[in-house]
C-alpha cells in the first residue's frame, strides 16, 4: 500500500486483520478524528461516542487545555525514569491527594498495573503489619470482576475465556458473589489481607451492588483488620456522577486504584493511594517501572484532574446521567428488561429473547452512536463528561427507533 493515497475504511479493516493479532472484535468504524463526544471515521461520517474508551475519555476526546499541557509537557521534558526526580511528580502528588483526600499516591500507566501495585501493597502490609505467615495472604475478590488482563489478575477471573490456556494460575485470591455481604463474611480468615471489588462492576455489565454493601464491606474490614480496595479505574473521577463511586455510600476504601481518565483521555496514567501507614510499607526497589511517574503522565493527569474540577463534569455526569437513564426508561422497548448504573455509567439488560446486545450497537453504528455490548445482553451507554442535553436530545431518539425494532 503506497503512502501517498488515502485508504478507504474497508482497506484499513483488511490491513488491520491480516497483520493484527485478532484480540480484540470491534466494530468496523475507522476513526481518524475526535472532539468532544464526537468521533470521525476516515469516510467523515460523524458518530457520537457512548464508550469513551471504556471511561478513560471522561473529558471529552482532545481535549484542549489537556493537550496543551500534553504538547508543552512534551517539548520540555517527557521522561526521565525514577532514577531522578522531576518537576511534576511532586505536583501530580499534591494535587490527587488534596482532591481525594489520602496521604501518599504511587504513579503506575495502565489500570493493570495500578491493581497488580495495590495487590503487592495489600500482601506486604499482611506480612509485615498484620502479621499474616509469608506466602498465607488471601485477597477476596469478587464474581464477575475486571481488574485487568496480567496473569495474577487473570487468575481471580470468573470469566474462562479470560484465564483459559493462561494458566498456572496464581493461589490467593478467593472469590465470593458480588453484592452477597454474608458469602463475603464467610471467607474471612486470620490470613485475610484485603477485599478489591469494584464498586460498581463494569465489565459484568454495569453491575450496581445492593445499597450498603459498601459500607458493610467497610464495617467488616474494620473489624477484622483487614484492608479494603476500591478499583475505580472505571467508575472514579466522575463517571458515576461523583467524584468516586465510592462516595454514593460515603465509604472510604483503604486502597483506592485509579486508572483511565486520569490521563484525561490522551496518556496512560494510573495511580494507587492510600494512608501512610499503608503505603509506607513499600520500600525503595520493592516496585516501580520505566514510564511510571513520569513527568509527561504527571503534567497530563494534572491537567485532567483540573478540568475535572473546573469544567464541573462531576455534576454534569449527574444531571445527564439522570436525563439520559429518565428518558431510556420512557422507551419502554420490549427488549429490554431493565436499565441500570449510575450517572454516565448505565447499562441497557435486554431480555434473553432479545437476540443479544450486538444487533442493538450494529444499527446504532449506522445511525451515528457508537456504543458497545458487554456480556451479550447489556448494552453500555457511557458517554463522555462533557455531554450536554441538546445532544442526549440527539441520541434520544435514534436509541428508541433502534430499541423499538423487530
Ligand atoms: C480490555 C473490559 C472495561 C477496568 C477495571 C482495571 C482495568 C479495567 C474496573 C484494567 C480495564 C478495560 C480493558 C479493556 C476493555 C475494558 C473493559 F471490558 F475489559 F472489562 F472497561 F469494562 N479495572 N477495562 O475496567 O485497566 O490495564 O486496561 O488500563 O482489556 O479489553 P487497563
Amino acid at each position: 500500500m503506497n503512502n501517498s493515497k488515502t485508504y478507504s475504511s474497508q482497506e484499513f479493516i483488511e490491513l488491520e486483520e491480516s497483520l493484527g493479532a485478532h484480540n480484540y472484535h470491534p466494530l468496523d468504524v475507522v476513526c481518524t478524528g475526535g472532539e468532544g463526544v464526537w468521533l470521525y471515521d476516515v469516510e467523515g461520517n460523524k458518530y457520537l461516542d457512548c464508550l469513551s474508551a471504556y471511561s478513560a475519555v471522561n473529558h471529552g476526546h482532545a481535549h484542549p487545555e489537556i493537550v496543551a499541557t500534553l504538547v508543552e509537557q512534551a517539548q520540555r521534558l517527557p521522561l526521565t525514569s525514577r532514577a531522578f526526580r522531576n518537576d511534576q511528580l511532586p505536583l501530580f502528588y499534591k494535587d490527587i491527594l488534596d482532591l481525594l483526600g489520602y496521604e501518599k499516591a504511587l504513579p503506575m500507566n495502565t489500570g493493570a498495573e495500578a491493581v497488580e501495585t495495590a495487590l503487592k501493597i495489600a500482601r506486604k502490609w499482611a506480612y509485615t503489619v498484620k502479621g499474616v505467615p509469608e506466602d498465607q495472604a488471601d485477597i477476596i475478590v469478587a464474581e464477575g470482576n475486571f481488574h485487568g488482563r496480567t496473569i495474577t489478575i487473570i487468575s481471580f477471573s470468573s470469566e474462562s475465556q479470560y484465564k483459559e490456556h493462561f494458566g498456572p494460575h496464581t493461589p490467593g485470591f478467593p472469590m465470593v458473589p458480588y453484592g452477597n455481604i454474608d458469602a463475603l463474611q464467610e471467607a474471612i480468615t486470620p490470613n485475610t489481607a484485603a477485599i478489591m471489588v469494584e464498586p460498581i462492576q463494569g465489565e459484568a455489565g454495569v453491575v450496581v451492588p445492593p445499597e450498603g454493601y459498601l459500607r458493610e464491606i467497610r464495617e467488616i474490614c474494620d473489624s477484622n483488620n483487614i484492608l479494603f480496595i476500591a478499583d475505580e479505574i472505571q467508575t472514579g473521577l466522575g463517571r458515576t456522577g461523583k467524584l468516586l463511586a465510592c462516595d454514593h455510600e460515603g465509604v472510604r476504601p483503604d486502597i483506592l486504584v485509579l486508572g483511565k481518565a486520569l490521563g484525561g483521555g490522551i496518556f496512560p496514567v494510573s495511580a494507587v493511594l492510600a494512608s501512610k501507614s499503608v503505603m509506607d510499607v513499600i520500600k525503595p526497589g520493592d516496585h516501580g517501572s520505566t514510564f511510571g511517574g513520569n513527568p509527561l503522565g504527571a503534567a497530563v493527569a494534572r491537567a485532567a484532574l483540573r478540568v475535572l474540577v473546573e469544567e464541573k463534569l462531576v455534576e454534569n455526569a449527574e444531571k445527564m446521567g439522570r436525563y439520559f437513564h429518565d428518558h431510556l426508561e420512557e422507551i419502554n422497548s420490549p427488549h429490554v428488561d431493565y436499565i441500570r448504573g449510575k450517572g454516565l455509567l448505565i447499562g441497557v439488560v435486554l431480555k434473553e429473547e432479545a437476540g443479544g446486545a450486538r444487533r442493538f450497537t450494529e444499527a446504532l453504528m449506522t445511525r451515528g452512536i457508537l456504543a458497545k455490548e458487554t456480556h451479550e445482553n447489556v448494552i453500555r451507554f457511557a458517554p463522555p463528561l462533557v455531554i450536554d442535553k441538546q445532544t442526549l436530545d440527539w441520541a434520544l431518539p435514534i436509541i428508541r427507533d433502534v430499541l423499538l425494532m423487530p
